[in-house]
């Protein structure tokens, strides 16, 4: 060979092994030893410390580790400490997976440089719970990033190595418990064909100290026990949930218990046969309770009863405070409507004092532009701490966003919000830069020339969004079906009322907003005195949440000194230069990422400022023609126009969320 060819041959490795170690598979767990291995001492053999010792051959380059199991009265079980002693590290915990975690945090100190003195860490939460909408067949819904994980039809036998990097990715950020299944649960998961592929995804999970938890359709004793009846109050359909309970322990003896979605959005419950969500509940708690499970009830229902959707589940539910077993937990979305970007939060919060209660987030951008837009979450679930405090809870769920995508969330920075999630699940008192730059530094690089501008994208990002989508308290103006797009003219004959945008914005020619103060719904009475006051008058409303609890005229003048209708068009705009600068900021990274993240990201971003503009325009042009005022002159002019935008529609199957008009 001459020395041309081999030079080729050099060039094309160092090529595809590059793109291969950059193609997002990896994750936040990019490191690997460099030829260094470290002494590791045990106190025992077991699954899980051999993955803990695999992990520090794989990426420690330090000192010695120790891992010690040790009871310590200021540790919680999963806790752990870590010391340096004579040239040693100690790692210390009550239990094998408070190792395991002890070892992520001393790997991950490594790759982002943190110095490593004393540690002594309690996660916030002893539920810390990654919730799937897969479905049997293989989909996800509001899944944008590929199909489920879970191949079911290969199941038990066939067992993909996605399977444990999957545990292992959770395990680094403390996930330690997994719903395989879509909360729009098919009953067949519930058969013994399907529990026997759970089981085997059961074992794989258990050694990174992951509990495995499914998601149950209140009829099932119907649908697969050819019971007559799902009444929890019939004998026969108790001894049906407990017969099956003790069949899921067989095969999986710490089985985490059931996941429910009742009598919502069309979902079977007990209302059916005018029984409580308590009594159903309850029933499927019975079940489990010798086996120590939990029920996880979710919260999120609105029958249309009353005139405001946002105040359904707080009706229901708080009544009920007191009557549910001891091992069930009511799951309730962050804010009262339906993860938008922005929402107060849900005011069941703390209105349920005998009863134990946990939060749902979002972690797939239904509403934040899917796989398509940069939206680092963090610091909208951090709003949410600002007002439910974490040591109110113990449990805490996030709607995955992941997929059988080469790199897990479609979105590059997708990979962000599963971390920022874990991490948060962890310690809901780091902050979102905190975490941002941690995982910049173990995704991409150290160098600060990269991580300081891309944490501040990533920081800024969240509330552009808002900006772009939904500012000033507006909510759910999205297109009909996807929720990717604007349509707030969206108006389907025969469709439940509370799914057209016009229910949420209310604009006519007088003003724009939902009234949810005294003079309207009453939504601000659900909440603590002094947050009613403050949301309940129009003069003390924060801006960002003002056309939520309030109905204005466009000419009120904000706190801003802006009127509603100008403010409006200013933050519209804003949002607009705000991606804008996302894009600006991108394109100065090219030397530090690799050339296929960097592209992507690119593309991307291009996509959400073109997708920013179709927002701002079409929501300012629509409201145009009920405020009846100009664009204030100094702002850019839309570029589309209003009937044009009507006929968009979105190749939603296809993952495009290109609308036609522009693609
Ligand atoms: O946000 C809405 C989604 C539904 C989802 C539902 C829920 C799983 O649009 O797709 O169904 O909430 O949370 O139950």
């Amino acid at each position: 060979m001459n020395r041309k060819l081999i030079l080729l041959f050099i060039a094309l490795w160092v090529i595809t092994s590059f793109s291969k170690a950059d193609d997002g598979s990896r994750l936040w767990l990019k490191y690997d030893n460099n030829g260094k291995t470290t002494e590791v001492k045990l106190p025992r053999k077991s699954p899980t410390l051999t993955i803990a010792t695999n992990e520090l051959e794989k990426g420690w380059q330090g000192a010695p580790v120790e891992l010690k199991l040790q009871k310590n009265k200021n540790l919680k079980p999963d806790g752990y400490t870590i010391t340096l002693k004579n040239g040693k590290y100690i790692l210390s915990s009550p239990t094998e997976v408070g190792l395991l975690y002890a070892t992520y945090h001393l790997i991950r100190s490594q790759q982002t440089g943190e110095s490593m003195t004393e540690v002594t860490e309690n996660p916030a939460y002893s539920m810390r719970m990654l919730n799937h909408w897969d479905n049997l067949d293989g989909s996800v819904e509001r899944g944008y990033s590929g199909k489920s994980l879970w191949q079911w039809e290969e199941l038990p036998e066939v067992v993909s190595p996605r399977y444990e990097e999957y545990a292992r990715a959770n395990a680094s950020i403390g996930i330690n418990g997994v719903v395989l299944n879509n909360v729009n649960a098919s009953p067949e998961i519930l058969s013994t064909e399907y529990l026997k592929k759970v089981q085997r995804l059961a074992d794989l999970f258990r050694p990174y100290g992951i509990q495995t938890f499914l998601s149950v359709n209140f009829a099932s004793p119907m649908a697969i026990g050819g019971l007559e009846t799902a009444d929890p109050q019939d004998i026969e359909v108790q001894k049906w949930w407990k017969d099956k309970a003790k069949e899921i322990y067989t095969l999986i003896p710490d089985f985490g218990g059931f996941l429910v979605k009742a009598n919502s959005e069309g979902q079977p419950g007990p209302c059916d046969y005018n029984r409580t969500h308590a009594e159903g509940a309850n029933m499927l708690a019975d079940a489990v309770k010798p086996y120590k499970g939990t029920v996880m009830w979710r919260a999120f229902v609105y029958d249309p009863s009353d005139a405001d959707r946002a105040k359904q589940a707080y009706l229901e539910f708080q009544p009920l405070d007191g009557e549910f077993r001891d091992n069930v937990i009511i799951q309730i979305k962050n804010g009262p409507v339906d993860f938008q970007p922005r929402e107060p939060y849900s005011p069941l919060f703390g209105a349920l004092p005998q009863t134990d209660e946990m939060v749902e987030f979002q972690v797939t951008q239904e509403y934040l532009g899917h796989a398509n837009h940069l939206a680092y979450l963090a610091p909208m679930w951090t709003e949410f701490f600002e007002f439910v405090p974490p040591t109110s809870l113990d449990a805490i769920a996030g709607v995955a966003n992941i997929g059988t995508d080469t790199n897990w969330t479609g979105h590059p920075f997708g990979q962000a919000n599963w971390y920022a999630y874990g991490r948060l699940a962890w310690n809901p008192k780091l902050g979102s830069d905190i975490i941002a730059d941690e995982w910049l530094k173990q995704t991409f690089t150290t160098n600060e020339a990269f991580v300081t501008p891309v944490k501040k994208m990533m920081l800024d990002s969240r509330e552009a969004v808002v900006n772009y989508m939904m500012p000033l308290g507006l909510h759910h103006l999205f297109a009909w079906g996807h929720h990717y797009g604007p349509e707030p003219w969206c108006d389907i004959e025969g469709a439940r009322p509370d799914w057209m945008p016009s229910y949420y914005h209310r604009a006519t020619t007088k003003g724009i907003g939902f009234d949810r103060s005294h003079t309207g719904s009453n939504a601000t009475a659900q909440y603590p005195d002094s947050l009613r006051a403050l949301y309940d008058n129009v003069a003390t409303c924060p801006d960002e949440l003002l056309l939520w609890f309030h109905h204005v005229p466009w000419t009120h003048t904000m706190q801003s000194g802006r009127t509603v209708w100008d403010e409006l068009c200013y933050r519209y705009s804003e949002g607009v230069n705000q991606a804008r600068e996302l894009q600006k900021t991108w394109d100065e990274m090219q030397p530090y990422v690799d050339e296929d993240t960097f592209l992507e990201v690119q593309s991307k971003l291009k996509q959400q400022t073109r997708d920013a503009m179709w927002w701002r325009d079409g929501c300012l042009l629509y409201f145009q023609e009920f405020s009846g005022l100009p664009i204030p002159s100094d702002l850019e002019r839309p570029i589309y126009d209003l009937e044009d935008m009507k006929k968009f529609s979105i190749d939603i199957d296809n993952h495009t969320n290109a609308p036609h008009g522009y693609k």
